[in-house]
């Protein structure tokens, strides 16, 4: 399609939606009318269920402001800045406008009517353009950069916020002369137009395998009558991994193991050349902008914050893991050679191997764990277990406008002060125009404005099916564990990489297939849940402190502890914490009303961390107390899933353990190593590293697993450890503070308020080690893993 024509659609687009604007005027009578009947929803500014036109005319009242405050900062003159004049209103205009732009932004996944979630989609265009711009104004940047150095009487929050802004401002390239502003503008375009190819390549690629019956042995007949014939009665597997996994992991024949295996590794191979050709540009980036290289121009605000930490992380992570690999890896050979007799031990082979000995050692069968989970029973279960361990209570809003009659609303309080905390909506169904994955987005952040706070309001939305035959819907147990695990999340704003991330589950590429009950949701870059709806501290700050006063990190810490300490007696020792209060804030220079940030509401600063409260909820699923909890028998739902089966979900769950996540481990070495050294042999560096990491075995020849990346192609370029980083610290919360009693509310209250409420303002690794008393380390999670082998 010619530029030309291409505007002239968005033309009619746009005329279109004009008119569809004064249809919608005329009728907006009636919706009216209707809006005010529905229960208001006290402390949310989120809008739902607006019209087209509506979306349309907020998106541009949204960018007319947002124009407003910028230019009235950029017009202070630069001996008049200060934090209250150039700061305070570019925060304060963020957390005013978050809900809003999520409330234009959010109908594109889930409105019931097209008009709807096109307007979305296209207010969403205009609205980042806007905001992108924005990032980029000198004029702004020239009045917040001094205020980095003179801004010595901020808080901590505030003095992140500052610098957070500045880093946002210079990682655009806003302080580079003009000529290498034009270098940066035309690497970036370059870098998203290559990005975009490798995974458009990849979607576009059609390949498939025929295979006779015989050749297919060991998959379930339902599984072969959906395959495609071919005209001599063969059969079609493409080479996608909702058909690659399952021969992987069932068919019995080696051979033909091998030749998908083979042929789902060489897909693309132009790909290679467009990976280093993004490789090359990323470097030129990183060094324009002052790092020496991409990965550590990546890592920079992330937790981990070089790339040699990651290097580090990753190796020594591996090196542990090394025997147990081993052992594992001698299990998987053994049983081959009974059964295949000599032929060598390859990568085709682990997926297979692996699922034939689960098979034999814990006899799950899911169809039937599947009956213990009525979706209403999990959703109550995961309630009850989120206000036993965090004090929290839940409660259905009714009445209150919503886009579907199915979404639901709740209000989260506070279990002892009955404080309101925040909302989420559910919008748990299936149904057609609705986007098909399972996340978490954040419609309005938890800040504080100007002395009064502003709730966080989050919406979980997922893919169940309502009701089976007259029956209410079940939950396969790996959704159990995702519903866990998004429950474990705060909103965040998944926008920029929605489309990127699909379709490519992490076990795909190393071909041992997603074990079910580990399903690890991609599409979570969301932060947490809980960090969202936990904001205690902050609402016990709001009625004794107020006004707020600034409060340096050691005190905040203190602080914390003395609210935690508060809860987890359930008697008030507020005398000893307005002492340390008043110690507070008679340590100050300078009083700051925003104590709490709207950006640093979701932890969001920092990727690194984001995952690991969803992570750690995860591990709820494979305990006996909280299963039967959340357990029962769909036609006797006072029947829990039984203890044995329960303990078996654990073991199921570390069994092979170690071979899984060295895989994990070599991609992510791959992806540190190419994204911080120059002119790396991609081809090569494959073949040399697989062996090393994974204890000998090695790479099946003729594949370059370099095509079929898309990690390192989009979204997570130099950043694919952090799933890793984020698992190992959630395992060591939970074996230090959760292992012996699950429910233990004073580790909850203190999880919420120690690490989930300072948000990302703190030090995250700081933050860790205050509320488990020692240094975060590997090993918990390396004994968790090996406990059962
Ligand atoms: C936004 O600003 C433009 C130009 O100043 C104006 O024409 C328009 O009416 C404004 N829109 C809204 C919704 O405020
Ligand atoms: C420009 O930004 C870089 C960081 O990207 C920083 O290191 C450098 O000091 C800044 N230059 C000036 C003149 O502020
Ligand atoms: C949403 O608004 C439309 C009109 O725009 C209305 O017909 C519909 O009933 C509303 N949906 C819900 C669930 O209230
Ligand atoms: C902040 O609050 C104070 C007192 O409550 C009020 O006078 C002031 O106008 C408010 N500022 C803004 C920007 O809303
Ligand atoms: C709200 O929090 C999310 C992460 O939870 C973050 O991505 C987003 O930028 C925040 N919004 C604002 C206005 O800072
Ligand atoms: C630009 C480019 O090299 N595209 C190739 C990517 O890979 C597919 C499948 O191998 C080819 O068909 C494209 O030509």
């Amino acid at each position: 399609m010619g530029k030309q024509e291409k505007r002239d659609r968005n033309n009619l687009l746009i005329a279109l939606t004009g008119a569809a604007a004064l249809l919608a005027v005329a009728v907006n009578f009636v919706i009216n009318k209707k809006h005010r009947n529905k229960t208001d929803v006290p402390g949310s500014k989120v809008r739902v269920n607006l019209s087209a036109s509506e979306i349309l005319k907020l998106a541009e009242s949204i960018i007319n402001e947002s124009k407003k405050v910028h230019d009235a900062v950029a017009s202070v003159p630069l001996d008049k800045v200060g934090y209250v004049n150039v700061i305070l209103p570019l925060a304060e205009l963020e957390a005013q406008q978050f809900p809003l732009i999520q409330s234009c932004v959010f109908p594109k996944w889930l409105a019931v009517s097209e008009d709807v979630r096109k307007a979305s989609a296209e207010a969403e265009r205009k609205i980042d353009t806007h905001i992108s711009m924005c990032r980029k104004r000198e004029d702004v940047y020239r009045v917040v950069k001094p205020l980095t150095v003179t801004g010595d009487g901020l808080s901590t929050d505030a003095k992140s916020f500052t610098r957070f802004l500045v880093r946002e401002f210079e990682r655009n390239g806003v302080n580079l002369t003009l000529s290498k502003k034009e270098e940066l503008q035309h690497l970036t375009a370059n870098i998203d137009e290559l990005s975009m190819q490798y995974i458009s390549n990849l979607d576009d690629d059609c390949g498939f395998l025929l295979f006779t019956d015989m050749e297919l042995e060991g998959l379930p007949p339902e599984f072969l009558k959906s395959l495609e014939k071919s005209e001599d009665g063969k059969r079609k597997i493409i080479l996608r991994s909702h058909q690659i996994s399952p021969v992987l992991e069932l068919c019995k024949v080696g051979s033909t193991r091998r030749a998908v295996a083979l042929s789902y590794g060489r897909r693309c191979e132009a790909n290679v050349t467009i990976l280093e050709q993004l490789i090359q540009l990323r470097h030129k980036l990183a060094r324009l902008l002052g790092f020496a290289n991409y990965a550590d121009y990546a890592t920079d605000v992330r937790m981990a914050k070089s790339s040699s930490k990651v290097f580090e992380f990753l190796e020594s992570l591996s090196a542990s893991l090394n025997d147990l690999a081993y052992r594992e890896l001698s299990m998987l050979k053994e049983l081959k050679k009974k059964e295949e007799g000599e032929s060598p031990f390859g990568m085709e082979d682990l997926s297979y191997y692996v699922k034939r000995i689960k098979d034999q050692q814990f006899h799950m069968n899911f169809g039937v764990i599947r009956q213990y989970f009525p979706i209403n029973l999990v959703l109550s279960g995961i309630f009850k277990i989120c206000q036993d361990l965090f004090g929290l209570s839940f409660k259905e809003v009714e009445g209150a406008a919503v886009w579907h009659a199915e979404v639901q609303l709740f209000s989260v309080s506070d279990l002892s002060s009955k404080e309101l905390i925040g909302y989420f909506y559910l919008d748990l169904y299936s149904r057609v125009g609705k986007y098909a994955h399972t996340c978490v987005i954040a419609l309005q952040n938890g800040s504080l404005n100007n002395g009064s706070r502003q709730i966080p309001v989050a919406l979980l939305v997922s893919q169940f099916e309502k009701e089976v035959d007259g029956h209410p819907g079940l939950l396969q147990f790996s959704e159990v564990v995702n519903l866990f695990h998004e429950f474990g999340h705060v909103p965040d704003h998944p926008r920029a990489d929605l489309h990127t991330r699909r379709n490519y589950p992490v076990w795909s590429m190393g071909f041992l297939s997603d074990p079910p009950g580990t399903a690890i949701n991609h599409m979570s870059y969301s932060s947490s849940l809980l960090r969202c709806l936990s904001d205690l501290p902050s609402a016990v700050y709001q009625l004794h402190v107020l006004p707020a006063k600034l409060i340096s990190q050691r005190n905040i810490i203190n602080y914390w502890n003395c609210v935690r300490d508060v809860h987890a007696n359930q008697l008030s020792s507020i005398t000893m914490f307005q002492g340390n209060l008043l110690e507070a804030s008679t340590n100050v220079h300078h009083i700051c009303n925003c104590a709490s940030f709207s950006k640093f509401s979701g932890l969001h600063l920092d990727p690194d961390f984001v995952e690991i409260p969803a992570l750690l909820m995860e591990n709820w699923c494979y305990e006996s107390l909280s299963l039967r909890l959340i357990s029962g028998f769909h036609q006797d739902i006072t029947k829990p899933i039984k203890d044995e089966l329960c303990k078996s979900l654990k073991k199921w769950r570390c069994s092979f353990s170690a071979l899984k996540l060295k895989q994990e481990i070599f991609y992510c070495l791959f992806d540190q190593i190419i994204h911080s050294t120059e002119n790396v042999d991609i081809s090569g560096l494959f073949k040399y590293l697989y062996p090393k990491v994974m204890v000998g075995l090695p790479l099946l020849g003729g594949i370059n697993p370099a095509s079929c990346f898309p990690r390192t192609a989009i979204g997570y370029e130099a950043t694919c450890y952090s799933h890793i980083w984020s698992e190992v610290f959630a395992a060591d919360i939970f074996a230090l503070k959760f292992h012996d009693d699950i429910f233990n509310l004073q580790a909850g209250l203190q999880f919420r308020n120690k690490v989930l409420a300072p948000g990302g303002g703190n030090d995250p690794l700081e933050m860790l080690s205050d509320y488990l008393g020692v240094e975060p380390s590997i090993q918990a999670f390396l004994d968790s893993r090996a406990d059962i082998n």
